[in-house]
């Protein structure tokens, strides 16, 4: 079974592929969706990440008859009402830096006390534009006052793990997949997949 997985951000393709090697489901291919570079991406006009990742998904099935996955994920701070939220990728404008979103963060939460937050991942399932399921994981940590380590990406060097005592910029890609949002919603649309994928 060909699952296509449907996202222009090289870091969470890193973790896919990741995935791949771990599922455990015989058969399954998961590859990136060919070509993807040349596809404009959709209007993610959502205003949840449910809401996006249905958008992505049911978009990028219209180029092609396999079976495809798209996720809408972010960074929650309690702090901050729960931005960046949706608007993670974009929060310092657009085509930014992870750094530049980084330095925003950091400025936004200076003289915050509260600096505890979580990072959400939910995964839209789609075939022939039609959505079959969602999927969703969470994990909760505390902002750093400063980036740590240089490993993952995007928000990954300022956001601290209290149970690893590690920060997710330190951990390697398997160590951060394991207890990560995508972690749990990827091993979510796994047993999705066991239970129903259509063939
Ligand atoms: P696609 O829509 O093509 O998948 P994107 O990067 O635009 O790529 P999103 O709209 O879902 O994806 O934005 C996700 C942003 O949230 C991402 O750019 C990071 O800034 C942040 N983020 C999500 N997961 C993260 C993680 O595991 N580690 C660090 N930052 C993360």
């Amino acid at each position: 079974m060909i699952l296509y997985a449907c996202s222009t951000n090289p870091g969470k393709l890193r973790e896919f592929t990741l995935a791949a090697q771990q599922s455990g489901i015989t058969g399954l291919e998961l590859l990136p969706l060919p070509n993807i570079k040349e596809v404009t991406p959709p209007e993610e006009t959502g205003a949840t990440f449910q809401e996006n990742a249905a958008i992505k998904a049911l978009y990028y099935s219209g180029f092609t008859d396999e079976l495809v996955f798209a996720e809408d994920s972010g960074l929650e701070v309690d702090a901050l009402g729960g931005e960046p939220g949706v608007f993670s990728a974009r929060y310092s404008g657009t085509d930014v830096t992870d750094e530049a979103n980084n330095q925003l963060l950091l400025e936004n939460l200076r003289h915050k006390l509260n600096r505890h937050g979580r990072f959400v991942c939910v995964i839209g399932v789609a075939k022939g534009g039609k959505l079959l399921t969602t999927v969703s994981g969470a994990v909760e940590g505390e902002i750093l006052r400063a980036p740590q380590g240089s490993n993952g990406f995007g928000y990954d060097p300022l956001f601290f793990y209290p149970p690893l005592n590690q920060c997710f910029g330190e951990l390697t890609t398997e160590a951060k997949f394991e207890v990560s949002h995508r972690g749990k919603a990827v091993r979510a649309l796994f047993d999705w997949l066991k239970r129903s994928a259509p063939r």
